[in-house]
């Protein structure tokens, strides 16, 4: 249907923090995903709804046109290999640093270093672009303990206070990426749905807008 609108969203911190940026475009959700297990969530608009999906697959619902827009981390995004997406806007929301991070004098040039991550493709290119050959350790989470159990020598995570790199008795060593969450597009949505895309993208930046002023 040309005139509703599927918004994908992550529950946790991002649909926590866009919550604010959709109710400033007159969009409401009808239910809390803190309590309630419904993944398609109807909201005050009619034609307008949320599917609530893992913070890495909303690209990939996005891209196949199972949701029309999306929200999703720039780490995220730099991560993801597909095609058919649009990234109109920065919604300024969930910021935080993608960083390498490691013991207090861990070793740097001298052998071929181990890096453990989940971002292994943004991880790749960002020592390749220092000419460096590293063994990239994929992981699903908790990085931090890669280092103390000897994993590996270093880890790619997001840091946002420091606090839990510090618990671990780990330090930021390099700056790879300032991250926040963009609002994303199906480039099918883009044209089929143009009306009802273009005005929420454009609600959307004037919230982000209003936020900041
Ligand atoms: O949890 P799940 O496996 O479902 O997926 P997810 O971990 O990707 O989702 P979620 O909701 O935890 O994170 C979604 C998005 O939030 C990420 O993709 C980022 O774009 C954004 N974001 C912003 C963060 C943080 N800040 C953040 N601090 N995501 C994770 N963290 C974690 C980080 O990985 C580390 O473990 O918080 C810890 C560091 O925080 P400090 O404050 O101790 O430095
Ligand atoms: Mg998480």
């Amino acid at each position: 249907m040309a005139d509703t609108l599927t918004i994908a969203v992550s529950k946790g911190r991002i649909f926590k923090d866009a919550l604010p940026l959709l109710a400033a475009t007159g969009v409401v959700p009808q239910d809390d995903p803190a309590t309630s297990r419904k993944l398609i969530l109807d909201t005050n608009v009619a034609a307008i709804k949320l599917v609530l999906i893992r913070a890495s697959d909303v690209p990939t619902y996005v891209a196949y046109g199972a949701a029309d827009v999306g929200i999703a981390g720039k780490d995220v995004l730099m991560e993801y290999e597909g095609n058919g997406i649009y990234e109109p806007l920065d919604l300024n929301i969930a910021r935080c640093r993608l960083m390498l991070a490691g013991p207090p004098r861990a070793r740097t040039a001298d052998t071929r270093l181990r890096i453990a991550t989940k971002y292994v493709h943004t991880t790749r290119r960002y020592f390749a672009e220092q000419g460096k050959q590293v063994e990239i350790i994929k992981l699903y989470g908790s990085m931090e303990l890669a280092p103390l159990v000897k994993l590996a020598d270093l880890i790619v995570d997001l840091v946002d206070t420091g606090n839990t790199l510090r618990a671990n008795g780990l330090e930021p060593l390099e700056h790879i990426a300032d991250i926040s969450s963009r609002l994303i597009v199906n480039k099918a949505s883009m044209k089929m749905k143009h009306g009802v895309v273009k005005s929420f993208v454009q609600r959307m930046g004037e919230a982000v807008q209003h936020g900041q002023a």
